[in-house]
């Protein structure tokens, strides 16, 4: 099939912090299934990392850290493309143009912003956190992207984005395609685990919160044996919050494996936590194993990465230029000559 026949795909990451296992089963995982079937766009998203306050130096350092992940977790830069979303101005420039279509009152009622905002004070959050998903709206629109695989988290950011299409479309003709999320079936929340009540995360301070992708083998294992867990004995999957240690210690468990919810729960019958802990670490670090090892390479030659953001962000300012372009032209712009 042809580039330009197959069904588009954008996601991204903020560089804001550590990637996670929670990034990995969530999004990255699927990312590398969908590069066979479809024409994807995947991002490194520093304009959204700034909507709260990031060290420049430390930026620019997890933006690349960020891209590199990207390839060694096995993303092709033959079949997909890969760039840092300041690297194409239309991103901004749509982010405006959505952004004066967005009404407040939607963006108030997003989760995240409400839990974000809720962690800063309340005289110093900056607009920017309250229009996070517009920009992410501009990201998926100027693509053109049938679907975006991400994570439970950003259903309601999806969802805010077909809302907003809908309403361009509506007041300017048809211009932008309906994206449809897509979240993974197992993985698609990952919980803290010294907190498994709250969505790991990587901006998340503590030592003990989340396994990083990056992580050395040692410090992954001693993170696992130390997850919260229950006082009680039973290793099955569990919706109850009570159970949600050993629920989110079987749902990496799944993710990581493939395997089904019976086979585990049979094979962890009988069974104790430090036991299941232990088979957690075991998986988890054989999977990231060829992950790091991936990474140091890519991370160890001179100029390889440089060289596939540069094409990165050339191909995929061709098609966000296009789609600006017509957006321009039905709002009413003086198209410069
Ligand atoms: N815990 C998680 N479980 C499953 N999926 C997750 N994702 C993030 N955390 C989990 C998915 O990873 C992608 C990138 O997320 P992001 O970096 O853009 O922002 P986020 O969702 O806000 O992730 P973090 O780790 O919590 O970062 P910070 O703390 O910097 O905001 C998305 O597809 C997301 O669903």
């Amino acid at each position: 099939m042809s580039e330009n026949s197959k069904k588009r795909v954008l996601s991204g990451i903020q560089p804001s912090g550590n990637l996670t296992i929670g990034n990995y089963l969530g999004a990255l995982r699927q990312w590398v299934a969908e590069q066979e079937t479809f024409n994807c766009y995947f991002c490194v998203v520093d304009l959204h990392a700034i909507t709260l306050p990031q060290d420049p130096a430390a930026l620019r350092e997890k933006t690349r850290e960020v891209a590199a992940l990207y390839l060694a977790v096995g993303l092709d830069p033959e079949k997909v493309t890969i760039f840092v979303q300041s690297h194409v101005p239309a991103h901004a420039e749509l982010n405006w143009i959505l952004s004066c279509l967005s009404p407040l009152g939607w963006l108030y009622r997003m989760t995240q912003f409400k839990d974000k905002s809720a962690k800063q004070q309340q005289d110093s959050i900056g607009a920017g956190l309250l229009n996070y998903p517009t920009l992410m709206a501009a990201d998926i629109l100027l693509y053109q992207a049938h679907a975006v695989p991400v994570g439970d988290d950003q259903r309601q950011h999806l969802e805010y984005t077909r809302d907003l299409a809908q309403r361009f479309n509506s007041m300017y003709g048809d211009t932008f395609v309906i994206p449809e999320a897509m979240i993974p079936k197992e993985g698609a929340r990952i919980m803290g685990l010294d907190s498994p009540t709250a969505k790991m995360s990587k901006s998340e301070e503590s030592d003990y919160h989340a396994v990083y992708l990056l992580d050395p083998p040692n410090r992954m294992k001693k993170k696992i044996m130390r997850a919260v867990t229950d006082s009680g004995s039973e290793i099955t999957f569990n919706d109850d919050l009570a159970r949600a240690g050993v629920n989110n210690l079987l749902t990496i468990y799944q993710a990581t494996t493939g395997e089904t919810k019976e086979a585990i729960e049979a094979h962890f019958a009988g069974k104790g936590y430090g036991d299941l802990k232990k088979a957690v670490a075991e998986v988890v670090m054989a999977k990231l194993e060829p992950v790091q090892t991936e990474y140091n390479r890519i991370v160890g030659e001179s100029g390889y990465l440089d060289s596939i953001l540069a094409q990165g962000a050339e191909r995929a300012s061709e098609m966000a230029e296009k789609t600006l372009a017509q957006v321009k032209e039905r709002v009413g712009f003086l198209a410069r000559r």
